[in-house]
């Protein structure tokens, strides 16, 4: 295979598709910087994405790495999961080397994040490809002259086989904070998190590496800058209630976020923060 770009039409929203030379593709939609399909080199789409979501301006994307910034969650003034992930993002450049391809999308302040938001921020999504691995990093610059203050995720949606099935490696004796619990803080004491029912649960400062078993091969989790872990499914009830879903769609994908959401990042001017989340097959 040919290493490339290409604009491409995705559900009606511009997108590049990435190919690196070794065979693996990404699917990344201008709105919200959005990856919404990975291919690694072995084959076969590693990332859920709901057959019932939106593809529109101004509205989230159901599945793939939406993008959450400058809010995680509904925990502040800004709408849910802040506005990145419904705005639209510049592509800033794109690149391939002999066993890669990589590409850079750009949002900044307008009028309209700071009627939301009083920020003046460069933020940064990097997404490199190659072989079984895929690395997304969010970068924000502060580019203005007050500190600015914000929460962040890649919410990233993982494709598994039967969720019931996967297996979650490596937060055995760690912290959460149950969601679905009014935030009690308990202790992970399983050697594997099994889903069988609704799992909302943030990790402070969670280990550095899990492995979920897909059900279709072993994916290995890292991330850097990210302190905390979000893991997500809604189960069967909460799912029916999201218009966005199919009522089995919670069957098939498992939330695991890499996210800076416990407590606030702050930057200072002229400074930046960086964030990333890699994913590989094994
Ligand atoms: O990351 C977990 C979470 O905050 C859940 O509480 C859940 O509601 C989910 O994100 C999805 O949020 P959304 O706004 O995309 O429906």
């Amino acid at each position: 295979m040919t290493t490339q770009f290409d604009t491409i039409d995705f559900h009606g929203l511009p997108a590049l598709r990435m190919r690196s030379a070794d065979g693996a593709s990404a699917i990344v939609t201008m709105h919200g910087a959005h990856v919404v399909s990975w291919q690694p080199k072995r084959g076969g789409e590693r990332l859920f994405l709901s057959e019932r979501s939106p593809f529109a301006t101004g509205k989230p994307i159901r599945g793939g790495i939406p993008v959450i910034f400058p809010q995680f969650g509904p925990d502040g003034p800004l709408p849910r999961h802040g506005f990145a992930r419904t705005r639209d993002w510049a592509l800033v450049d794109q690149h391939a080397g002999e066993d890669f391809a990589r590409g850079i999308w750009q949002l900044t302040n307008t009028a309209d994040t700071e009627a939301l938001w009083p920020a003046a921020f460069t933020a940064e999504i990097t997404v490199l490809l190659g072989g079984d691995r895929l690395d997304v990093e969010l970068a924000v610059d502060n580019t203005g002259t007050a500190s600015i203050s914000f929460t962040a995720a890649l919410h990233t949606y993982c494709k598994v086989r039967e969720v019931e099935l996967a297996t979650l490696d490596g937060l055995e004796g760690a912290r959460y904070r149950d969601q679905t619990q009014g935030k009690r803080l308990l202790t992970d004491g399983d050697e594997q998190l099994v889903v069988s029912g609704e799992v909302d649960r943030l990790y402070p400062d969670a280990p550095p590496e899990q492995v979920l078993g897909t059900g279709d091969g072993k994916l290995i989790l890292t991330r850097e800058g990210f302190p905390d872990i979000v893991v997500w499914n809604p189960w069967e009830e909460k799912c029916a209630a999201l218009a966005d879903m199919a009522p089995d769609g919670f069957r098939g994908m498992l939330c695991v976020e890499a996210a800076a959401a416990a407590k606030p990042v702050i930057v200072a001017p002229g400074e930046s923060w960086s964030g990333r989340q890699s994913f590989e097959l094994r």
